[in-house]
């Protein structure tokens, strides 16, 4: 008999992907949790029913979420992530020879853990010595924060349920006081083409806290429309006039000097959204 996973991306459209095993699914304190084996994606992290990551696509994803706070900052140390408990993010902040130090506060405990036994090779930097993971709110992680972090990603589930908080001009506040005088910040922010509005008020939202607000886009297949994006906000460098020259050459698979500023081009649709 064959098998297949369904997420219902919208009301009206949904991703189905063929199943081998199931080879985890609780329910956690905070969601409904679920690792399976895909025969595109390979296994498939799952969260209340929606697709966070999987081994065949998750390095668009990391890659971009990573590189371009940390090739705009000129010397990232200290990182935070709030989320990202699969370790993805993690992997790519220490490929950054700068980073000293890479802090991961993730709500859920069950989601390390389970990423750490069947997704080995996006949670593998979970244990470096670099590497500090804490469980626990990542809103109040944050507003105890003043000036500690040259970059803080928020690498976030969608806005409903525990990430709702993550996307509100008040956390945007205090994310903005954690963060050292020349300090970037950057969150993923849905798809262009389902979460108009949500793009559209997080961006106005950012802006009104970072004076340099910048909205990019990437192609990940597993997520809604396929058609990714992310804003940054940033209280002294441009991801845009950074000298892409000083970029050094790391290992990825989506992540080039070229794209660095060219994936800040958008489409007119996008581009609406935001002017
Ligand atoms: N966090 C963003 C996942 C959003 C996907 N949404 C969806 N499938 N409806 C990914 C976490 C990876 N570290």
């Amino acid at each position: 008999m064959e098998m297949w996973f369904t997420e219902n991306q919208t009301a009206n459209v949904g991703i189905t992907c063929k199943t081998g095993k199931t080879l985890h699914m609780e329910k956690t304190k905070y969601q409904e949790l679920a690792l399976i084996e895909t025969f595109q994606f390979g296994r498939m992290l799952v969260l209340d029913g929606t697709v966070q990551t999987t081994e065949k696509d998750e390095f668009v994803y990391h890659e971009m979420i990573t590189h371009i706070p940390l090739f705009t900052h000129p010397h990232p140390k200290k990182v935070l992530v709030v989320g990202g408990g699969d370790g993805g993010t993690i992997r790519e902040i220490l490929k950054h020879p700068t980073v000293k130090k890479a802090v991961l506060v993730e709500i859920d405990e069950r989601v390390v853990e389970i990423s750490k036994k069947y997704l080995p090779t996006i949670s593998s930097a979970l244990d470096d010595t670099r590497t500090e993971v804490l469980i626990e709110d990542g809103i109040k992680y944050v507003q105890g924060k003043k000036r500690e972090f040259d970059v803080i990603v928020v690498d976030s589930t969608d806005p409903v349920g525990p990430a709702v908080g993550l996307f509100a001009v008040d956390f945007y506040r205090a994310v903005y006081e954690a963060l050292k005088d020349d300090g970037i910040f950057v969150a993923q922010t849905e798809s262009p083409f389902y979460n108009d509005e949500l793009i559209s008020k997080t961006f106005k939202d950012i802006h009104s806290v970072f004076p340099i607000t910048r909205l990019y886009h990437c192609a990940i297949p597993t997520y809604p429309s396929g058609f990714w994006s992310f804003t940054l906000g940033s209280k002294k460098y441009d991801p845009l006039t950074i000298d892409e020259s000083n970029i050094q050459d790391i290992d990825t698979k989506y992540y080039t000097k070229n794209i660095h500023k060219s994936v800040f081009s958008l489409p007119k649709f996008v581009q609406n959204l935001i002017d």
